[in-house]
């Protein structure tokens, strides 16, 4: 089944709005396999944005994703790499649409709340990135007898 990797970024968790997303994706469908709340390292964060090296906004995404702790996931699902995409919205919160994590809650395309892979290949190097195997749970949530 496909994953991708979300991350509540230092805005979001700063605003308290790291249960409002979780919320979102469970309600849509998706399964939560990984989540942790994290500082992440410059080193880390160069790694992570490596393809926006050469952009002039390089210093300040290290900068401002290094700022605070960041609420990192991994999510579960049919198509839940282009669809979290849609359900993130635009890269610039000014551009998405209402209904969106970012048309919703962003203002700035800097602090835009929330991080998504964009790709399967992204998916899969942002997820062995910020997470160890071990800390992917997999689960059935069918067949339980102690759901009322
Ligand atoms: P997205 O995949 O929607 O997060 O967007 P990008 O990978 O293109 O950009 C990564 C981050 O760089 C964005 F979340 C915000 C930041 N950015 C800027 O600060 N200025 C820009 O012009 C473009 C992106």
């Amino acid at each position: 089944m496909e994953k991708t990797f979300l991350m509540v970024k230092p805005d979001g968790v700063q605003r308290n709005l790291v249960g409002e997303i979780v919320n979102r994706f469970e309600r849509k469908g998706f399964k939560l396999v990984g989540a942790k709340l994290m500082q992440i390292s410059e080193e880390l964060a160069s790694e992570h944005y490596g393809e926006h090296k050469e952009r002039p906004f390089f210093g300040e995404l290290v900068e401002f994703i290094t700022s605070g702790p960041v609420f990192a996931m991994v999510w579960e699902g049919e198509k839940v790499i282009s669809t979290a995409r849609e359900m993130m919205g635009k890269t610039n919160p000014a551009e998405a649409l209402p209904g969106t994590v970012r048309g919703d809650f962003g203002v700035t395309v800097g602090k835009n709340v929330i991080h998504g892979s964009d790709s399967p290949e992204s998916a899969e190097r942002e997820i062995n990135l910020f997470f160890n195997q071990n800390e992917l749970i997999s689960y059935s949530k069918q067949d339980s007898n102690w759901i009322y």
